[in-house]
């Protein structure tokens, strides 16, 4: 029996009072879309099934690098971090799983197992960290400024490397199943390193890496175009990305995290590209304006979140053969972290439910006659579709809350935790 931090009479309540509006705008959409051939409870389906991981460092607030406003209630350690997590899943019903980042969330294996096994969550791929120093990790005593995986010296190479290996130990033993690795090595001149050895330095780092990995686990290296390092970044982009995974062999595959690009890059056809290159191994969502900023999913440009959930649903059985994993990576600020990754997770699915209604067979008729308009109105007409009874639906159907973020502050938890957990200093977990 899982245990709930949140009361499920307390859900059915709150669903008591909206089902019967819920029920007549599923009716009507499902109408509406039967006249364009759809099957709605198919969609439906397809949805409920649709998963995508929270990140164990986004439920504390994040920050700046000129200050960080925490909140009350803070999850003070990853275990409280867990039973955040475990209400984002009770309301939303889209997050079963969490990603983990060592050492942020660095435990004895069996506790984390035994609470997320308790709370019904499980772990999505781990994170190693070598982009800050470790201090009081007796295994890492030395520094990372300048650099992890391919620096200069061989030591801080080798201890690099053993971190991740002891992260992928970890998470062999929480029931994770592939590690994504993301470095914030790179240059802030011209002249601090030689781009050519620096690259060679962090592939030999990353095959030893890969040689550690368990048979049924794979590796996600992560591209960043910039920050920490702004001359030259080690790992800047898809097209080195892709050098990586193609270099490292069969479980290698590159993560695209869509705030790791220059302002504009049209991220859906790297998207495409990674398919083709069957190396797509999956995602950190979240959304930007100007860089890495780690905003919510969806909250800036939702047009283009469902641009990357057209390519992976026209890509097919492509797609379904790569598996790509997903995942949410956003820094909160100003917001209450549980709504925010609640919301999230929500406008990530709706993405994937309007790219399922993309009229394909249409689509690729306008685009062989050079119909541009209609090419662009076939996409345009099932991103204008208001999903969102078919989100609730399956969330419903899933024992989760119609409006989810209602139901979280009528359940009172953030001012409960308040009162439990003192506020945090400079803590919470994540990146500042
Ligand atoms: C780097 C990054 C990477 C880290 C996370 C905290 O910007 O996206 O995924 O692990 O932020
Ligand atoms: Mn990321
Ligand atoms: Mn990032």
């Amino acid at each position: 029996m899982t245990m709930s931090p949140i009361d499920p009479g307390l859900i059915e309540r709150h669903n008591a009072d909206r089902r019967k509006h819920l029920d007549a705008d599923y009716a009507s959409l499902g109408e509406r879309l039967s006249r364009r051939g759809v099957d709605i409870d198919a969609i439906a389906r397809k949805v409920s099934a649709f998963t995508v991981a929270v990140p164990s460092w986004g439920v504390g607030t994040g920050g700046t690098r000129f200050a960080r406003f925490p909140g009350p209630g803070e999850p003070r350690g990853i275990f409280e971090k867990l039973d955040d997590c475990a209400v984002i899943q009770a309301l939303g019903r889209a997050t079963p799983a969490v990603s983990l980042h060592i050492p942020w969330d660095k435990a004895d294996p069996a506790e984390l197992k035994g609470r997320a096994d308790a709370l019904g969550l499980r772990f999505d791929a781990m994170n190693s960290n070598t982009f800050q120093d470790h201090p009081s990790d007796p295994n890492q005593p030395l520094s990372y400024k300048f650099g992890s995986l391919s620096h200069a010296d061989r030591a801080v190479r080798e201890q690099a490397v053993a971190h991740n290996v002891e992260t992928i130990r970890i998470g062999t033993a929480i029931g994770s199943k592939a590690i994504t690795v993301w470095i914030g090595d790179g240059t802030n001149f011209a002249g601090q390193a030689d781009l050519g050895r620096s690259f060679d330095r962090y592939l030999e780092s990353m095959r030893a890496i890969v040689a550690a990995l368990p048979s049924d686990w794979r590796v996600f290296t992560e591209h960043k175009m910039y920050e920490p390092a702004f001359y030259s970044t080690v790992v800047s982009d898809w097209g080195t990305n892709l050098m990586i995974a193609q270099e490292l062999g069969e479980k290698a595959f590159c993560l695209v995290d869509l705030g790791h690009h220059a302002p504009n890059t049209n991220i859906e056809q790297i998207v495409s590209r990674l398919i083709r290159a069957k190396k797509l191994g999956g995602f950190h969502f979240n959304d930007s304006r100007y860089g890495d900023d780690d905003l919510d999913a969806g909250s800036i440009d939702p047009f283009r979140l469902f641009l990357v959930f057209n390519e992976l649903v026209g890509a097919g059985e492509a797609l379904d053969r790569l598996h790509p994993t997903h995942m949410i990576d956003q820094s909160h600020n100003v917001t209450d972290p549980i709504e925010s990754l609640i919301r999230s997770a929500n406008e990530i699915r709706r993405a994937y439910a309007q790219a399922l209604l993309v009229d394909r067979a249409a689509l690729t008729g306008y685009q062989d006659a050079n119909d541009a308009m209609m090419g662009s109105e076939t996409l345009k007409n099932a991103f204008r579709t208001d999903v969102e009874p078919i989100l609730a639906k399956a969330r419903v159907d899933a024992g989760g809350a119609i409006d989810p973020i209602a139901a979280y502050r009528g359940s009172g938890y953030r001012a409960k935790v308040a009162a439990e957990r003192p506020a945090s200093v400079g803590g919470g977990g994540g990146i500042v």
